[in-house]
């Protein structure tokens, strides 16, 4: 299993601004990534979902510039890039990882805002392109560093439709809105309970430790093939069958609809869809009561429920995730799936505390066997979301 990296990433934030700048930040803002415990492709559906923060995150030192350019700095990227408000203004001007900072200069300048200019220097230990977030951490911790700068009055309620603005608005990614959701209001020891229509949230008592239990994070390194075309091809199909079937969105159809809505629609393939959709609402809505209820090692049938619809009905794993999840179970996990968008990505596992290594030794013997490239784990407790740091 792998660690975290030596020294701490405050510091490599830190000490890059010093580096780039030449003088030390104002102040210094964190996010991090997320896991989606349970609830997957449901955000866009106006449904629920329940991740929780990582402790792993990124993080922005930042000062205000008197200037009229905003200036970047990443230790993953190992550039620096600056823009105006005009490529603020203009989406698509500014690309790669740093459209998701002026994609935040420019939602927030589309909400009316007056956003302060500003340098900034960014690390993180959000592992890229892993299906942890990585580009929710980026957005929420820019956005929490430019309000704090600016003084700006958003309600943390209000903040993850600003990142997620970012990302769809300005970076051209078709995401929910369950990633920066996660990223702002998560809390420790918890999983975020999200009602994605109303955007009501519980925080649901996820105390993994107290529990005598862990979560085990595996990275499949599956290359990730087709992710946008793909995720964007599940979109459209979900809020087709949701006109087809004269709903709002596949939320409203409930699990005891489900075969009603089901013999109403033609194509085989939009009906696993939808199946996916209804019946993965009502796991999440079954985890949270086990949660609710205490009874933490009990959800494990449901995560893996959750992964064979997300394999047989929604169609978005590799053969990696499977073996990677097979492998986990054969080897004593109460659960196991695959989360975030899919095609790759990471999987979670539920196991005993003492079960993680040898649950991570038994995937890597199955990757071997396979001739897969090795995956990594690590073990991850509920961290907290969005904050200043000092
Ligand atoms: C990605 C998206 F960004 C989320 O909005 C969500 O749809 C997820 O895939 C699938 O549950 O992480």
């Amino acid at each position: 299993m792998t660690g975290l990296p030596d020294e701490p990433i405050t510091e490599r934030a830190t000490a890059g601004f010093t580096r780039a700048y030449g003088t030390r930040p104002a102040g210094l803002w964190a996010a991090p990534g997320r896991v989606n415990l349970i609830g997957e492709h449901t955000d866009y559906n106006d449904g629920f979902v329940l991740p929780f923060a990582l402790p792993r995150r990124t993080v922005v030192a930042a000062a205000p510039d008197s200037g009229r350019r905003w200036t970047v700095w990443s230790e993953q990227a190992g550039e620096q890039v600056s823009f105006g408000r005009a490529q603020a203004a203009e989406p698509g001007r500014v690309s790669g990882w740093a459209a998701y900072v002026a994609g935040v200069v420019w939602a927030l300048y589309e909400a009316g805002f007056d956003v302060p200019v500003a340098r900034l220097a960014i690390a993180s230990d959000v592992p890229l392109g892993a299906g942890l977030s990585s580009s929710a951490a980026l957005e929420a911790a820019v956005l929490t560093a430019l309000l704090d700068l600016g003084e700006l009055d958003v309600p943390v309620a209000d903040r993850p439709g600003l990142a997620q603005r970012a990302e769809n608005g300005y970076a051209g990614v078709p995401c929910g809105i369950m990633d920066q959701s996660a990223s702002i209001r998560c809390r420790p020891d918890h999983a975020l309970f999200l009602d994605c229509r109303s955007l009501e949230v519980e925080q649901v008592p996820f105390d993994l430790g107290a529990a005598g239990l862990a979560v085990l994070v595996i990275d499949s390194h599956a290359p990730h093939r087709h992710v946008g075309g793909e995720y964007a091809a599940r979109r459209t199909a979900c809020e087709s069958a949701a006109t087809a079937l004269g709903v709002p969105a596949l939320r409203d159809v409930g699990t005891d609809q489900l075969d009603a809505a089901l013999s109403r629609l033609d194509d085989p393939v939009v009906r696993r869809r939808v199946r996916h959709v209804v019946t993965e609402n009502q796991r999440v809505r079954q985890t949270v009561e086990l949660l609710r209820a205490g009874r933490l090692a009990e959800i494990g049938p449901l995560l893996t429920a959750s992964h064979r619809s997300m394999r047989d009905d929604f169609e978005i794993t590799v053969p990696e995730v499977d073996t990677a999840v097979e492998a986990a179970l054969s080897a004593g996990a109460y659960g196991a799936r695959m989360t975030g968008g899919g095609f790759g990505g990471c999987v979670l596992a539920l196991v005993d505390r003492a079960a993680a290594e040898p649950v991570a030794s038994a995937v890597s013997k199955a990757y071997a066997e396979r001739g897969f490239r090795a995956p990594t784990s690590f073990t991850a407790a509920p961290g907290p979301g969005a904050q200043r740091l000092g």
